[in-house]
């Protein structure tokens, strides 16, 4: 039984560890930020986005299912987001605020409820 209690607190340091590298890695290749983001009936992953103003910033977009489209109204920004191939958003937030980011192309009976928050900070 003693082995049991040490895996419950393994698995979850092992995923952090494995978080925290890959992040890491993506801020050293390019100069700037990437933030990968998934699309799928019917959520955005990670749903919660937090930039900094003025700081350039890469959202690589793929979708894990069909096409989605990927909207933030309020900054102007748009695109379709495909299963097969990612695309990329660049842009540098000029604006301090929260701003939401849905989707566009009808994909199903949970479309509606297909969104995200974008936050920009000081
Ligand atoms: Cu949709």
């Amino acid at each position: 039984m003693e082995g049991v209690g040490r895996d419950f607190v393994l698995v979850p340091l092992a995923v952090l560890l494995f978080v925290g590298a890959h992040a890491q890695s993506d801020r050293h290749k390019a100069d700037e930020r990437v933030v990968r983001i998934t699309a799928s009936r019917f959520e955005y992953n990670p749903p919660r986005i937090e930039l900094k103003k003025g700081e350039p910033v890469t959202l690589e977009l793929i979708s894990l299912d069909r096409v989605h489209g990927f909207n933030i109204p309020d900054l102007g920004l748009r695109a379709d987001v495909l299963p097969e191939q990612s695309v990329r958003v660049k842009f540098t937030p000029d604006k301090a605020g929260t701003y939401t980011f849905l989707c566009d192309i009808f994909c199903g009976d949970g479309h509606g409820e297909m969104s995200g928050t974008l936050v920009v900070k000081e």
